[in-house]
């Protein structure tokens, strides 16, 4: 790596790069092309995404790519909020077509009306779906490699609900999910409620997932929605109850996009490169042979027992053989973020030892025989300190303002999440974004304290405000 992470913006299109995460020269504005170990890293990802909804009871299924215009522009705040953004299909060949095809941004207008023809009485729900896939968006602002993009890899959820409270407690489930997502990523956040202004067209409020970057603008990481009855009501999504009344369902949908390895990348990397957390790794553990003298093949036959033994437990592990110096292997790995590397030489095949060394520098000698467990606890310990180290450091970036100036200085010169009080008034919102070059986030869930507008000084109650991707 040529360039520090003090200077962010660079250093992450390097590491993109360096690291073959990314590349960026295909040319369609918004779609870069994921190469093996950004893909390997992304999908492990949504492995792990996929793995926590399965057990919590959604199923996965398969909706298409293209919707019908009429059946796109059913819920009106739907359309509004993302007419501006969608692609169109217009022909087939040169024919053109009898009903343009929307391209789905999202895919509620695509599953909805057929939810509407699954679900017929109260023992269907709930239902519970979701799907890993791309969806388009148009958007308009600067892209940037997995933050803006426009051909955007996600997996959404979507649920079906026959009441207003299970509706509630879906919409914990999910947050739940995500919790413990981004906890097993090492990535700290905050979960705020967004304003009105700002909640997910169609929906009846937004809960979002806001992780602190480097450069101290906040990403939206992932959003869980409570649509209530707003898309049931014009998809037909209703059931008959036990008494054979039909009632119109409540429904959740929530989403994670490739932004998460954005999110992992921004917060864990250093100056070496990546460092990735077990959980995301391509390969968990890389076994570099130190070859010399005459038993050349006994060290590398043991260094493939090695391999065979932790795979067979689980751990992704590699073992490089290329003719380079020990040291050469050492860096690349580390460059690369592998979590942990094991050197083993003459040395330590004689007094059957194994060298192992974590991405962050931590150094032990453990006896081969317990070869597994030592390597599961220095992951395990590794992942803790990213952790605990990038939570600190989103602590250490929570600051408070009581006027749109101080509010300004804040977020230009440290950035992070600033607390500011809010009328609730669209007008004070737009008048710290165009004065304090700031956005107002939203509400800590659960938690209402009184703080008077930073913008007109009448009586409000506290918000984090930030400079937002
Ligand atoms: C929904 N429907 O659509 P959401 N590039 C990368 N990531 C993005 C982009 C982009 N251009 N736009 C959004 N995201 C609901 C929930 C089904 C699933 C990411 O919700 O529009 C953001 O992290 O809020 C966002 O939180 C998430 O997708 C879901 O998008």
């Amino acid at each position: 790596m040529k360039i520090f992470k003090s200077n962010f913006s660079e250093w992450y299109n390097e590491v993109l790069e360096a690291c073959g995460i990314i590349d960026i020269r295909y040319p369609v504005k918004g779609m870069p092309v994921y190469r093996p170990w950004g893909f390997r890293a992304l999908r492990n990802c949504f492995r792990l995404l996929e793995g926590m909804l399965d057990r919590s009871g959604h199923e996965q299924v398969l909706f298409p790519l293209l919707v019908p215009d009429d059946q796109f522009g059913k819920e009106a705040d739907h359309i509004k909020g993302f007419g501006g953004e969608v692609l169109w299909v217009t022909h087939g060949g040169e024919e053109e077509l009898e009903r343009k095809l929307a391209v789905r941004p999202t895919s509620e207008t695509v599953m909805y009306p057929m939810f509407g023809l699954w679900i017929r009485s109260h023992a269907d729900l709930p239902l519970k779906v979701h799907q890993t896939l791309c969806v388009y968006r148009h958007d308009t602002k600067a892209t940037k490699p997995l933050i803006r993009g426009r051909e955007i890899y996600w997996n959404e959820a979507h649920t079906v609900h026959a009441s207003a409270d299970e509706c509630e407690l879906q919409v914990a489930e999910g947050v739940r999910i995500y919790k413990e997502f981004y906890d097993r990523l090492g990535v700290p956040y905050m979960i705020l409620k967004r304003p009105k202004y700002d909640t997910f067209p169609g929906a009846d409020y937004s809960l979002a997932f806001d992780a602190l970057m480097p450069d101290g603008k906040v990403l939206q990481v992932g959003t869980v929605h409570n649509l209530g009855q707003n898309f049931a009501k014009v998809y037909e999504v209703s059931y008959a109850d036990a008494s054979g009344t039909k009632n119109y369902a409540y429904q959740t949908c929530y989403g994670i996009s490739m932004r998460c390895l954005a999110a992992v990348i921004g917060v864990h990397g250093d100056d070496k490169g990546l460092v990735l957390p077990s959980a995301v790794a391509p390969a968990q553990v890389v076994v570099v042979p130190i070859l010399f003298g005459e038993n050349k093949g006994e060290l590398l036959n043991k260094c493939k027992e090695v391999k065979a033994h932790l795979e067979a437990k689980g751990i992704r592990c590699e073992v490089d053989e290329r003719e380079l110096r020990p040291g050469e292997k050492y860096y690349h790995w580390e460059s690369l973020g592998v979590p942990l590397h094991i050197e083993l030489g003459p040395k330590e095949l004689a007094a059957k030892k194994l060298v192992l060394v974590s991405r962050d520098g931590e150094k032990k000698t453990a006896d081969e025989a317990h070869a597994f467990e030592e390597v599961k606890a220095m992951l395990d310990a590794l992942d803790r300190r990213l952790l605990e180290k990038a939570h600190k450091w989103q602590q250490e970036n929570l600051r408070s303002a009581s006027d749109v100036k101080k509010l300004k200085e804040l977020v230009a010169k440290k950035g992070g999440f600033v607390k500011i009080g809010w009328c609730e008034s669209e007008a004070c919102a737009r008048k710290v974004e165009t004065e304090a070059e700031a956005v107002i986030r939203g509400f800590e869930c659960n938690k209402m304290e009184e703080m008077k507008c930073v913008a007109c000084g009448k009586a409000g109650r506290a918000v984090w405000a930030a400079k937002s991707y």
